[in-house]
């Protein structure tokens, strides 16, 4: 048995990788709640802690009585839009308290296995390389994007100057169970699901013929496991399925599928929005993962999942 920390572990992609690793791991998870929900955790065993991972001296404490074997450290103000609004205290979650974590491993020399840091497509904004290479240009534009880059830097470097046994992923549009589809920049698919299965009308922004690279959750807790326990080099690797479909495509695959009419209404583009995104997953092919959800595959099981 693994001793396995998840940081944000009761939210959407937390919540799936605690799901997938508590029957052979001990797992202690933090997560504020901000957007995260406990009920995600029903029917797994956790050491759960409702806690805010700025907080240093809680966290000095988690790490040096426990001695995890692995931490998959996904906490985060997963907005955008919320760091736009709110860039100093984003910042504190979504980098200090990553180098802060780092370099407690580092100054106590705490013997760990992995530690896993999740940073984002976002990184490489508008930049002209398609499909994206971990090597392509980056492009942060946001406060999000400029942290999550800083700490994946700080992660891939901690490992490369001190030794750390570290590595960082860049998700593109990840879906699944247990997205929050709460806010308006919830992934889209979460949106699309709730509008169907409440009879709601969704707004599509701009004419759908934009492109995600659409990853399901199952293969993305797979990669995050496979790279936690099978990599050896602090290295970046995207996380996705490495196909762009646009999305009235994706929409109208969805309606077959779920065998409802989706009310759209249509709106102008919204601002800041990319109109094309794919990833090159050469890189995490090379490790031994390819990726086994087709996007049908995925969308007729997150379908299920509500039924
Ligand atoms: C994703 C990430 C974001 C950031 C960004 C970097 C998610 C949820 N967000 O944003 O954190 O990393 O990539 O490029 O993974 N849409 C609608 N109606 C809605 C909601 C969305 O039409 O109600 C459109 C939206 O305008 C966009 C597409 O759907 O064209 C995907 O939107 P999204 O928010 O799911 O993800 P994205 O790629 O903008």
């Amino acid at each position: 048995m693994s001793k396995v920390l998840i940081t944000g572990g009761a939210g959407f992609i937390g919540s799936n990788l605690a799901h997938a690793l508590a029957d052979n791991n001990e797992i202690t998870i933090v997560d504020d709640l901000s957007m995260g929900k406990k009920k995600n955790l029903d029917g797994i065993k956790v050491t759960f802690y409702q806690h805010d991972v700025c907080d240093r001296e809680f966290m000095h404490q988690l790490l040096s009585e426990n001695k995890f074997d692995y931490i998959y450290y996904l906490a985060a103000v997963a907005s955008v839009a919320d760091s736009v609004e709110r860039p100093l205290a984003t910042h504190k979650i979504n980098q200090e308290s990553v180098l802060d974590t780092l370099d407690y491993i580092r100054t106590q020399k705490l013997p760990l296995k992995k530690f896993l840091f999740t940073s984002s497509a976002a990184v490489y904004g508008n930049s002209p390389e398609f499909p994206k290479l971990e090597s392509s240009q980056v492009d942060p534009l946001t406060p999000y994007a400029i942290d999550k880059y800083a700490a994946e830097r700080f992660t891939i470097d901690y490992g490369k100057l001190y030794g750390l046994p570290t590595v960082a992923v860049r998700f593109f549009n990840v879906y699944g169970p247990r997205q929050n589809p709460e806010s308006p920049y919830s992934g889209v698919l979460s949106i699309i699901t709730e509008c169907m299965k409440n009879n709601k009308t969704f707004t599509l922004f701009g004419d759908g013929s934009q492109t995600r690279d659409f990853v399901y959750v199952g293969d993305v807790v797979a990669a995050l496991i496979k790279l936690a326990t099978a990599t050896d080099k602090p290295m970046v690797y995207n996380i996705a399925n490495g196909d762009e479909s646009s999305l009235i495509d994706v929409i109208h695959a969805y309606e077959k599928i779920s065998g409802i009419n989706l009310n759209i209404k249509y709106e102008s583009g919204r601002n800041g929005d990319i109109d094309k995104s794919k990833a090159d997953i050469s890189k995490l092919k090379s490790i031994g993962f390819t990726p086994k959800w087709t996007l049908e595959n995925g969308l007729r099981e997150y379908w299920k999942y509500y039924e």
